[in-house]
């Protein structure tokens, strides 16, 4: 099988690039359409048949997909292969209760490490390195995301998973790590506690590659001070791979989309017409090599932009920046993906399914870790039943909560009419964090 993180596909001028994937989009948007119920009524729809597709000129003809059809065809129903080719699936939030999946075949596994190879290919890390990976390892794309890749370049790797930041720095140190995997809030945490151990020294930390959040440059500076490395950004989403679909190179200027596997676009989110290069606008993908869970024009409500200019580093794979934002009101709480409707979900099931209170979410950042509280309103209605005692109620929505989201929040019942009503639309959430 051809080397993903081959020098030769991450150079390969621009106008080859396009014809393998106008190849590759013609062959998957035939087997989508031949096997995804939910792609081909669409295109059946719109009037579109796979024969249409010619090349990645007609790419904008295809229909969006989005995250609410996870929802819908729960749990398999978007797969393009029969499930006994199925050998992994992953799992994240979605906007409810139910978790969206994604699944993989043997060969997806294969490229995605191949993505995510290059992602240390690229920060020069090789068969004499020791990768500590503190992503959580689990239905989270993370852990087992990097772990594959950096299996791949032939590192020793250290499947640490996230928390227990002691033993973290701990081994670190023991084990001769010279890459960490994680967070950039937990690599700031990380680097605090080592910075109050005085232990940095001791590191043989070289590069530190983070991602699952938005981080600042201001935060990059301090990581690389504090754990005395180069930090480098990578971007990923469950639906569209994990993490490997882009990556900073060595210049640290605009993550690196794996062109070869997926087509980025950027499009006005109210319109959906595409938008030219260097526009902002919301990020689109499509898969070409996946065959397990492929995606055709995924909106994935991450708001940046494009840059087709050559990268210093050689490799001709446009450049995406760093996402500012957001289409909808997805938050990420440590890592995690939480959605005001999950919070809602939860009260309105601790209520008997009767009413959903004023709610408020509040989250910030306080020695770099994030703060998650939730203020809920007392009501009559709310509370008539068997909950009397305040602090039960508190601990029933937060063990909800945690079975809901996988993470923990304070929870506290406030009185009547505390929570500021707005005019319009209720303003259900307040983030402090300055990102
Ligand atoms: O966060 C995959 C991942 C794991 C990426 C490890 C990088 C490292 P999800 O849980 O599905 O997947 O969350 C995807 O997280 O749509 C973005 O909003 C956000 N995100 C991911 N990477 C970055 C980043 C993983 N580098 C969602 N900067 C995406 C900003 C990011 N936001």
């Amino acid at each position: 099988m051809a080397q993903y993180y081959d020098k030769q596909i991450e150079t390969m001028p621009r106008e080859e690039l396009v014809k393998l994937q106008s190849e590759r989009l013609v062959w998957q948007v035939k087997r989508t359409y031949e096997n995804v119920e939910c792609f081909r009524k669409r295109m059946d729809e719109m009037g579109l048949k796979p024969e249409d597709i010619k090349g990645v000129e007609d790419l904008h003809r295809l229909p969006f997909s989005y995250k609410s059809d996870l929802r819908d065809y729960y749990p398999y129903g978007l797969f393009a292969t029969p499930l006994s080719d199925i050998k992994r699936v992953h799992a994240s939030s979605g906007t409810t209760g139910k978790r969206i999946v994604v699944g993989y075949t043997e060969k997806d596994l294969d490229m995605w490490g191949e993505c995510v190879a290059r992602i240390f290919t690229g920060a020069g890390i090789g068969k004499d390195d020791i990768v500590q990976v503190s992503f959580g390892y689990g239905l989270f794309t993370g852990g087992f995301g990097l772990h594959a890749g950096a299996e791949k370049v032939g590192a020793l790797v250290i499947p640490m998973s996230s928390g227990n930041t002691a033993l973290q720095i701990q081994t670190m140190i023991d084990f001769g790590a010279t890459a960490i995997c994680c967070t950039p809030s937990y690599a700031l945490y990380i680097g605090e506690e080592v910075e109050k151990l005085g232990v940095k020294d001791q590191l043989k930390l070289k590069v530190g590659i983070f991602g699952a959040e938005p981080w600042s440059e201001e935060m990059r500076l301090q990581i690389e001070d504090k754990l005395g490395i180069k930090a480098l950004d990578i971007y990923g989403l469950s639906e569209v791979l994990g993490p490997g679909v882009s990556y900073e190179c060595p210049e640290q200027a605009g993550m690196h989309v794996c062109e070869d596997n997926f087509i980025a676009e950027i499009i006005d989110p109210d319109t959906g017409k595409v938008l030219p290069y260097g526009e902002k606008g919301e990020l689109v993908f499509t898969s070409l090599t996946k065959e397990g869970f492929p995606v055709i024009r995924y909106r994935t409500r991450d708001i940046c932009s494009l840059n087709v200019e050559p990268c210093k580093c050689g490799r001709t794979h446009l450049r995406m920046n760093k996402p500012q934002g957001r289409t909808d009101d997805m938050l990420i709480i440590r890592g995690v993906n939480v959605f005001p409707s999950q919070i809602e979900e939860v009260l309105l099931k601790v209520s008997g399914g009767n009413i959903t209170p004023n709610y408020q979410i509040v989250v910030d950042r306080v020695n770099n870790n994030d703060t998650f509280d939730v203020n809920v309103e007392m009501s009559e209605a709310f509370f008539a039943d068997e909950i009397k005692s305040i602090e039960k109620t508190e601990k029933l929505i937060s063990e909800q909560l945690r079975s809901m989201l996988g993470i923990g929040a304070k929870v506290h019942l406030v009185n009547p009419n505390t929570i500021t009503r707005s005019e319009g639309k209720a303003k259900r959430v307040i983030d402090k964090r300055k990102i």
